[in-house]
């Protein structure tokens, strides 16, 4: 079926290793996927954090068909397309009150170089033009263009890359399993964590600083939950200090937590979100930007005639993209997944908290339908116990992701008990053999 598989660079990959023993998925459909054997296999990480509503739903699939026949592409650019406003408006409607805009990219990167440069533009808009600096977390994942992983906190994604943005400064990540191992939900202790802003805000002064970027809850780097006060603790200090606040929500976004947003799970309300995967169930790139109305309303200034932001995409707002974001809300709120993963969220937490007595189990943690497995790294070979349940795992059926040490769970919306329960006892079994 593949001639050749050398022409194919494949990202965030071994590649060598790949290439020598390929998975390879062909079809999906709701919580499955069919691998080039025909085997099928439970998807326990909805894609890659994205396929929220389920594999190939028939009301998206069918919009993003009629989409492709009826107008393939229009420039976004001083032109426009119904959807593009209709797609706009149905987001803002399920956002915290008072963020009723939403610009529109193509993926959660480049939702995070929009919203880094919309924060340091609005700033320079409303006469504060010192205040350039950017400020991410430890830990952080913010995709993989140049302010993304300049923010981030990731080494092995900075390391290689050069002198990254300047002026960009990190607070301290939460990760305190010492304190906080084998939470449920938010854990107790770390809301101090976030006083680190104060240290950043004292050397550099808040004059100089424009935001604040975090994941509420990050999820490439092992589902680090926050703890219980933090997020309010960075909303008091970035209000103390006039500095934005951004949440990037590209995981996060769409039902993960059990609300539409983990702003509205934790009760914290940002300046600016950045979401993607979720926003069109994965099936079409799309990403976006979602701000405050008075964020927005600082650029509509000056003469009309004029252009107020200078950014934008070729494919923002693209018409398959708006098409399936449509009929992913509207397949979102028929069965009210944005929602569902707060209902099921304590029959996940049992299953998977039932893990914690297994071979080299040291950390289990999880909210809505989100959970981080940690396992103690064989020495001198970080990642290998990990990746060794992962293709375990694969092999017996399940699909699921793993970072570092730590097996990341974050199934479709859709997942029933039944399913909770294959996907822990494979992991379980994958565990014991690994010992
Ligand atoms: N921000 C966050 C918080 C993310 O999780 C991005 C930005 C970038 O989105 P794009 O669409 O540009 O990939 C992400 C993406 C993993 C994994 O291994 C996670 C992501 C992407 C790839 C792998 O957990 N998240
Ligand atoms: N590079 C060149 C030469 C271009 O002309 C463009 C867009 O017109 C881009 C990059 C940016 O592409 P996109 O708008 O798809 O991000």
């Amino acid at each position: 079926m593949y001639k050749d598989m050398d022409a194919y660079w494949m990202p965030f990959t071994a590649n060598r290793q790949f290439k020598k023993s390929p998975r390879l998925l062909t079809r999906a459909s709701g919580m499955y996927y069919w691998d080039d054997r025909g085997r099928q296999v439970l998807d326990a990480v909805a894609g890659l954090w994205c396929v929220n509503a389920g594999h190939a739903r028939p009301r998206i699939v069918r919009a993003i068909q009629e989409q492709a026949g009826e107008m393939d592409f229009a420039p976004p650019f001083q032109m426009a397309h119904p959807k593009a406003f209709e797609l706009a408006h149905r987001v803002a409607q399920i956002a915290p009150t008072g963020m009723g805009k939403v610009f529109f990219t193509n993926s959660g990167s480049e939702s995070v170089e929009t919203a880094l440069k919309m924060a340091i533009a609005y700033h320079r808009a409303r006469g504060e033009g010192t205040r350039t600096r950017l400020i991410g977390r430890e830990r952080g994942y913010h995709g993989v263009n140049f302010g993304g992983i300049s923010v981030g906190g990731i080494v092995a994604n900075r390391k290689m890359f050069g002198t990254l943005l300047a002026g960009v400064d990190h607070i301290r990540h939460t990760h305190d399993p010492a304190r906080n191992a084998f939470s449920r939900g938010q854990p107790p202790h770390g809301a101090e964590f976030a006083d680190d802003l104060e240290r950043l805000v004292a050397l550099h002064d808040a004059s100089t600083i424009a935001a604040v970027i975090v994941e509420p809850v990050a999820g490439s780097t092992g589902v680090l939950i926050p703890p219980q006060g933090y997020l309010q603790r960075l909303r008091e200090i970035c209000d103390r200090h006039g500095i934005l606040l951004i949440f990037d929500e590209v995981i996060t976004g769409f039902g993960r937590t059990g609300s539409p947003f983990a702003a509205q799970t934790f009760g914290v309300t940002p300046d600016m979100m950045t979401v993607a995967k979720g926003l069109t169930n994965g099936c079409v790139p799309m990403g976006a930007v979602i701000c405050k109305d008075a964020i927005h309303d600082v650029f509509m200034q000056g003469p009309e005639h004029l252009i107020e932001f200078f950014h934008g995409y070729t494919y923002s707002s693209h018409p398959l993209a708006c098409a399936a974001g449509l009929a992913t809300l509207d397949t979102y709120a028929e069965e009210g997944l944005l929602t569902r993963a707060a209902q099921i969220e304590h029959t996940f937490a049992e299953a998977v908290h039932s893990l914690r007595d297994e071979p080299n189990v040291v950390d289990v943690r999880n909210v809505g339908l989100v959970a981080g497995i940690e396992l103690a790294s064989i020495p001198g070979a970080p990642t290998r116990r990990a990746f060794g349940v992962f293709l375990d795992c694969w092999e017996q059926g399940v699909m699921l992701r793993t970072t570092g040490d730590i097996v990341a769970l974050s199934p479709p919306l859709i997942i029933e008990p039944a399913q909770i329960e294959q996907i822990v006892e494979t992991v379980r079994v994958a565990l014991r053999r690994a010992a």
